[in-house]
């Protein structure tokens, strides 16, 4: 440009110009080029987030997990898995509703960072699930101090803003390499660690162990058995009566499942159904036990009625209700002589499908018992809200009942308490003659348990009803003041 010529002039100008419009669209491209990658790390944030408790999601969970594992089989160093599930979160939820649902989730998450350290991975897992991992070497008495801790923490109550709610949470671990060597077995045991600790002390914590190995097997085999096995030739049924105190007679049996495996031998119900129910056997079983029960009480007087045992999964389906429906409607036994018990725990699961089909089978006219209750959550609200006609209060409660006070004051009032609402109580777990008496005095009137009679063979009814009726004494008992 200097030169004054120009054709210079003209190009200098020109490269002037493009070096602008080159840094102009350099600068916004750059711009729109950090916002992106500002939005990415903002997305992966939040895919690896969960938005309710601000703690890591399911899907970063598993991808630590799986880099801990890589991490450790390199190193040669331990590492812990555990899993957190609420106890009482679904009633929670069903009636207080989801906002309350959700507060509940939060303040359990604060709760578990406030008892954890620096060195624990938390992360909520979806619904009421939460999953720890616990870096390096911790001992099995630390683990065990840890999940105590959690257990206590949960277990006081949340003061949230309109309600004050009380749950608890079980806690299953698994420790590597003991329990698995690779994640997806590891997180399975740690699982299983907690299904079991749920079924047997809710509210607690669990490593799993040697023990829960061998169970394993054990389900692994009764399970290759059932399905193997000739049901129809292998089930049957016993019958435990139950004893009205004040007329003095029988007034109905509750049948009781009895497997006798051709390779396992007999099998004790609290062993196969829950295999049943794991392998999705357990609506075949009901179907064919049912079949079995009600051709039985059709033999029986007018008057007697049959109690009979239903699973979780027998009320969870449309379809498992129907052909429920179809077998009580082709038995030849009238709906109003049946009562069918479910527990409170089954209910828990999903309380509103539950609902809706035991209304449906109410609907047929049969009755509805609530069995083992006093060992759950006992919650009024369920009580009040299912179609029940009556509650069968649990064995738990009578062992000591001679001996403690508060056992007599709970059953007494949970005998005023179906008093009050009109259902029908049955008291199951009388061993002896003692039990029996207090028993009554409380206001109890129909009773089951080996003292007025233990579960029989079909074909041992028709002699019991006779032999009660001749002989009162056998199974009358004085009556007692009160
Ligand atoms: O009969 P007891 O004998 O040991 O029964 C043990 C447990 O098995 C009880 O809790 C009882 O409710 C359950 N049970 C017994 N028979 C049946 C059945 O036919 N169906 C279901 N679902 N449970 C049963
Ligand atoms: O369905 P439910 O969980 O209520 O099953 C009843 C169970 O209680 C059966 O296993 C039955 O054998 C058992 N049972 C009934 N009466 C007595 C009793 O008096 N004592 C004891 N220990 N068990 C009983
Ligand atoms: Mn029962």
């Amino acid at each position: 440009m200097s030169l004054g010529r120009p054709t210079f002039f003209a190009m200098g100008v020109n490269l002037a110009l493009v070096s602008v419009a080159m840094v102009y669209i350099l600068i916004t491209h750059s711009r729109d080029f950090a916002n992106m990658i500002r939005l990415a790390e903002e997305n992966s944030r939040l895919a690896n987030l969960d938005v309710l408790t601000n703690l890591p999601n399911r899907r970063q969970f598993f991808d630590k997990l799986h880099e801990w594992l890589r991490n450790a089989a390199r190193n040669d160093k331990r590492f812990v898995v555990g899993g957190v599930d609420l106890d009482g979160f679904k009633s929670v939820n069903d009636v207080f509703g989801h906002v309350t649902g959700d507060q509940v989730l939060i303040e359990t998450g604060r709760r578990l960072k406030d008892i954890s350290n620096e060195g624990v991975l938390l992360a909520r897992l979806g619904g009421d699930e939460f999953g720890i991992i616990l870096e390096g070497d911790v001992s099995e008495a630390q683990i065990n101090d840890y999940g105590e801790r959690i257990c206590t923490a949960l277990r006081s109550p949340f003061l949230l803003s309109n309600v004050t709610v009380q749950i608890a949470g079980s806690i299953g671990f698994a420790t590597y390499p003991e329990a698995g060597t690779t994640p997806e077995l590891l997180f399975e045991r740690a699982d299983y660690a907690l299904n079991h600790v749920k079924q047997h002390a809710r509210g607690r914590s669990v490593i799993f162990s040697r023990e829960h190995e061998i169970e394993i097997r054990q389900f692994a085999s009764i399970e290759r058995c059932l399905r193997n096995a000739d049901l129809d030739r292998e089930l049957s049924l016993n019958f435990q009566p139950i004893y009205d105190v004040v007329r003095q007679e029988v007034v109905a049996f509750e049948a009781l499942a009895r497997w006798d495996s051709r390779e396992l031998g007999r099998v004790p119900p609290d062993e196969f159904i829950p295999v049943a129910e794991r392998a999705d056997l357990i609506n075949n079983l009901t179907h064919i036990l049912l079949r079995k029960a009600l051709a039985c009480a059709r033999t029986w007087p007018e008057g007697v009625r049959i109690s009979f045992n239903l699973s979780v999964r027998d009320i969870g389906s449309a379809e498992a209700i129907l052909k429920i429906i179809t077998i009580i409607e082709n038995s030849g036994v009238a709906p109003e002589r049946i009562d069918l018990e479910v527990t409170e725990t089954a209910l828990m699961r999903d309380f509103n499908k539950g609902s809706e089909c035991l209304k449906a089978l109410k609907a047929l006219g049969v009755h509805i018992a609530l069995d083992d209750f006093g060992t759950g959550y006992s919650s009024l609200s369920y009580v009040h809200r299912l179609p029940l006609d009556k509650i069968k209060i649990d064995r738990s409660f009578i062992k000591e009942i001679e001996t403690q006070e508060n056992c007599r004051d709970i059953v007494k009032s949970m005998i005023d308490l179906c008093r009050n609402l009109k259902l029908a109580c049955v008291i199951e777990g009388m061993e002896t003659k003692e039990q029996a008496e207090i028993l009554r005095g409380l206001g109890g009137r129909m009773m089951q348990g080996y003292y007025f009679g233990k579960p029989m063979p079909a074909d041992a009814v028709p002699g019991f009803l006779a032999a009660t009726d001749q002989v009162p004494a056998n199974c009358a008992i004085v009556s007692v003041a009160g």
